[in-house]
């Protein structure tokens, strides 16, 4: 049985982690038992959640750890979309993972001060107060360099939130009316996308990003769709 080792659920989401969420939603999606083990990122084997255990091998990175599955598994590379589609599937999600995913941790790192406090909240909460005041002010720290050395940190907040915009006009039109971003059966694409755009319209974050993301309907009702589908037993979070 694999465990996922991943942050505690909160906000009414499967995980605040968007890269949590692509797991998890993966491992349903693809009916593969698992186990949740909730922890912090500290002792994580790349210091960064999720990771996995599957009988004695260890694996960290959503994307290493889907490889590891598809092979083990044998759930193939979305083997029923074409090459082509694959390859604008693929772009999509480093639409999503390496560029959207940074906007959005501004917003929860680096945009506002009650911002910074539901986030360190959700994150840290768990920990007793001195602890969480430390651990927080660490990982702010450590976090806000990886938003400069992105290099999204470096621009001013109407640049950030017109970028993210883009990326968010970009899904929105590919989505279009379809169920799932490459057709009528769900792609990995879709677990990302989930993932990063769930934590934007749905958690208590508030920023133009969100406020964007949430004027195209089609997106707002995809992770409506998805949560729905896949984690029936979280009711969505109230509007
Ligand atoms: N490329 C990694 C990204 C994972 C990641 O960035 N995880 C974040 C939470 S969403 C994390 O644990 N960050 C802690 C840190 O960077 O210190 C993956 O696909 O798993």
């Amino acid at each position: 049985m694999i465990t996922l080792y991943q942050f505690a659920r909160t906000w009414g989401l499967p995980n605040l982690s968007q890269f949590c969420v692509k797991l998890e939603t993966y491992l349903r999606m693809h009916e593969i038992p698992y186990q949740i083990v909730e922890t912090l990122p500290l002792k994580a084997p790349r210091g960064k959640l999720p990771f996995i255990d599957d009988e004695g091998l260890r694996i960290a990175d959503s994307r290493l750890i889907l490889h590891h599955l598809q092979s083990k598994y044998g759930q193939g590379e979305d083997a029923h979309i074409s090459p082509e589609q694959q390859a604008t599937a693929k772009s999509f999600q480093r639409l999503l993972e390496e560029h959207l995913y940074w906007i959005s941790m501004v917003t929860r790192w680096d945009y506002g001060e009650s911002n910074w406090q539901a986030n360190k909240q959700a994150i840290f909460g768990v920990l007793p107060p001195i602890a969480r005041d430390v651990a927080a002010a660490i990982y702010r720290k450590r976090i806000k360099k990886q938003i400069l050395g992105h290099g999204i940190g470096r621009l001013s907040d109407p640049e950030k939130f017109a970028l993210g915009s883009e990326d968010i006009d970009s899904l929105a039109d590919f989505l279009g009316d379809k169920p799932y971003f490459m057709g009528a059966q769900p792609t990995s694409l879709d677990t990302s996308a989930y993932g990063i755009l769930v934590n934007i319209v749905g958690s208590p974050i508030e920023s133009p990003l969100k406020d964007h993301a949430r004027s195209r309907q089609n997106l707002y009702d995809y992770c409506r769709r998805m949560q729905a589908e896949f984690f029936p037993e979280l009711p969505w979070p109230a509007d």
